[in-house]
């Protein structure tokens, strides 16, 4: 190939590779970063070893017990560089009002100009390697392609897991097949003889999508969604574009739907089976959720793990949403997640898992705060290396407040080693899905869980979630602040436009007389005023998805309230669990005066969204307001 940009560089393009866009790019691209060398990844087993022991050698991983947890790594992180980085991370579409007042925003010719002297140069003295991965399941009509090029190894290792990522990409792909081109950089370039350290980053960070011509240029960073570039970047940001896109071709059909949603399988003991979305912001227990084990009480109820994180979701030829996970592991939250809060999430982490920042045991295993939890009486552990590489004694736990594990602490694995993975996980068709889940952490207000009265109030609700922020941002924790849909950070356009996408397919999928998912909103967060979680959460969580299949099949009954219809106790199962009347009525009152001001809330999330905001929402806002004050 005679590329201009090839120059006395080697792209070290492998025979199988045909795509001439694709090599024009990358040879574009290590014309701009300078890379010392182009490693084309073929996602191999062999060079998932070989990439995971070169990193290893580095001091970037340490392997860990092989009797304990075999083929597995942790890594510790740079502490500057433990989460994603909202207000670094832009949309950067031709038309601001396109980003929408959610978004930090730069034009494109501005943006591109501010990237482009941060580029030139930024892998000096590293390998720039060449990712190729889908999304959803490979040559898939749902699945879409990607190609990250990164200059770091522990990128490349943790997109083998996350993603499908190797070879087969490019017979996909074939000679002209459509990727998204994906550019990350740690920014640290090695001068001559520089050495390297083992989590190198830069503290000017950007994270850009350019939504029109579909690129995702990151800088700055190692960490999870910063530089995983197939999940938040592009799954939902870019994809969340893709999906609204395909309904303003004009030939009417209602495109798709990109979501931070969950996805998991409900079969009832008499074999019959549900599928439920839900959407829940960044270490809201998602995960958790997803992999739930029915308590006592629901002997024969299983529930099944399609997806943990993100939800592709398109209408299918009977009118009704199909759902396909488009990753293929789970970038989960570490602490807290012990054999009672999460046995499958625990067993599925015992082999051939990637750790970051959690903590270091003496004998060579990990730890994390909440895994103590596991049996009664456990012992924390007498000694361990903190996830910054400091010695951490319960002792000094008491004294300074030390963490073993970052609170933003994560795991990288398969979706294959969950023993609860759902059969369907991989299908390229996708699941029916029966219902969608909206839910935020709000320790008062919002009740324990309520049925929307129709599509429209149902997208009111998810519109207009509040939810308190995790370790999973950096910034502040704990702080209420609006999150529609939980997609606040994620919905690469304008939001109100994303609103109306939502009501368009209820609309059009209503039409056709096809039978809509109901539409639910959680909140397993509310606080007693001894500032503890009141509801016990986790795996009794299905008691609350046993009531929502009851209003599936139009038996359950509730009582109505001003934003839809919640269960009285004895609506519930309670078999099994200590749980009183008045502790329920604790999760699930309506406060007026608490609904008053988060009325006010509302008022300002749509005042800000103003632009384009759908007249349903104000109308549906209306009718709340009327019941509140009735
Ligand atoms: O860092 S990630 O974006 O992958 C995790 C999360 O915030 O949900
Ligand atoms: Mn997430």
């Amino acid at each position: 190939m005679n590329h201009p940009a090839m120059q006395g560089l080697n792209l070290n393009t492998p025979p199988y590779v045909k795509h001439a866009k694709l090599i024009a790019w990358v040879a574009d691209m290590v014309a701009l970063c300078k890379p010392d060398n182009v490693y084309w990844c073929d996602g191999s087993d062999a060079e998932y070893q070989r990439l995971c022991q070169q990193l290893v050698d580095a001091g970037t991983f340490k392997k860990l017990n092989e009797a304990k947890r075999p083929n597995s790594f942790l890594a510790c992180s740079d502490p500057t560089d433990v989460a994603r980085v909202e207000d670094r991370t832009y949309i950067c579409s031709a038309k601001k009002e396109d980003a929408g007042p959610t978004n930090n925003w730069m034009a494109p010719a501005e943006m591109r100009n501010t990237l482009q002297p941060l580029f030139d140069g930024c892998m000096k003295g590293r390998t720039m390697y060449v990712v190729p991965f889908s999304m959803g399941p490979l040559g898939s009509p749902i699945a879409h392609i990607g190609i990250e090029l990164s200059d770091s190894p522990y990128v490349a290792v943790n997109m083998k897991i996350m993603t499908r990522m190797g070879k087969a990409v490019f017979d996909v792909l074939g000679l002209d097949g459509e990727f998204v081109p994906c550019v990350h950089t740690v920014g640290a370039p090695l001068a001559e003889g520089q050495k390297d350290v083992k989590w190198p980053c830069n503290k000017t960070k950007y994270i850009v999508h350019y939504p029109e011509t579909r690129e995702i240029w990151s800088y700055g960073s190692g960490y999870g969604g910063n530089a995983l570039l197939g999940k938040k970047c592009f799954a939902l940001r870019i994809a969340s574009n893709m999906g609204r896109a395909a309904s303003q071709d004009g030939s009417g059909n209602p495109g798709w739907l990109a979501e931070h949603m969950l996805i998991l399988g409900v079969t009832s003991p008499e074999g019959k089976k549900y599928h439920v979305a839900a959407a829940f912001p960044s270490a809201c227990g998602k995960t958790n959720f997803s992999m739930l084990v029915p308590p006592a009480g629901f002997e024969g109820w299983k529930v099944t793990t399609i997806g943990d994180d993100i939800a592709w979701i398109k209408p299918g030829a009977d009118g009704r949403l199909y759902a396909i996970n488009p990753e293929a592991g789970y970038f989960g939250v570490a602490p807290g997640t012990n054999m009672l809060t999460n046995p499958n999430c625990l067993r599925s982490l015992d082999k051939n898992v990637i750790f970051t920042n959690v903590g270091l045991t003496d004998d060579g295993d990990v730890w994390w705060e909440g895994m103590e939890q596991d049996a009664p009486g456990k012992a924390l552990p007498a000694h361990l290396i903190d996830w910054q590489g400091k010695d951490w004694t319960p002792q000094i736990a008491r004294e300074t407040g030390a963490k073993a594990a970052h609170p933003n602490s994560r795991f990288t694995v398969a979706a294959i080693n969950n023993p609860a993975l759902d059969p369907a996980w991989n299908d390229p068709a996708g699941v029916p899905i029966d219902a969608f889940i909206f839910g935020g952490r709000r320790s008062t207000t919002v009740p324990l869980i309520t049925d929307g009265r129709n599509w429209v109030e149902g997208v009111y609700m998810a519109a207009t979630m509040g939810s308190e922020t995790t370790a999973a941002i950096t910034g502040q924790v704990g702080v209420v602040r609006r999150d529609p849909f939980a997609m606040i950070a994620f919905a690469g356009y304008n939001m109100s436009d994303y609103f109306q996408h939502w009501l368009n397919v209820g609309k059009q999928l209503e039409a056709s007389g096809a039978k809509l998912p109901k539409i639910f909103t959680a909140n397993w967060f509310r606080k007693g005023e001894d500032g503890k979680f009141v509801w016990p959460g986790y795996g009794e969580n299905m008691r609350v998805l046993k009531w929502m299949i009851d209003r599936i099949e139009g038996k359950g009954q509730g009582v109505e309230h001003i934003t839809g219809v919640s269960p009285r106790y004895e609506d519930m199962n309670w078999t099994g669990l200590d749980f009183s009347a008045e502790q329920f009525q604790t999760v699930t009152s309506i406060d007026k005066a608490a609904w008053q001001k988060e009325l006010e809330l509302h008022a300002e999330l749509f005042k800000q969204l103003e632009h384009h905001l759908p007249k349903e929402l104000e109308e549906t806002k209306a009718a709340i307001e009327r019941r509140l004050a009735a």
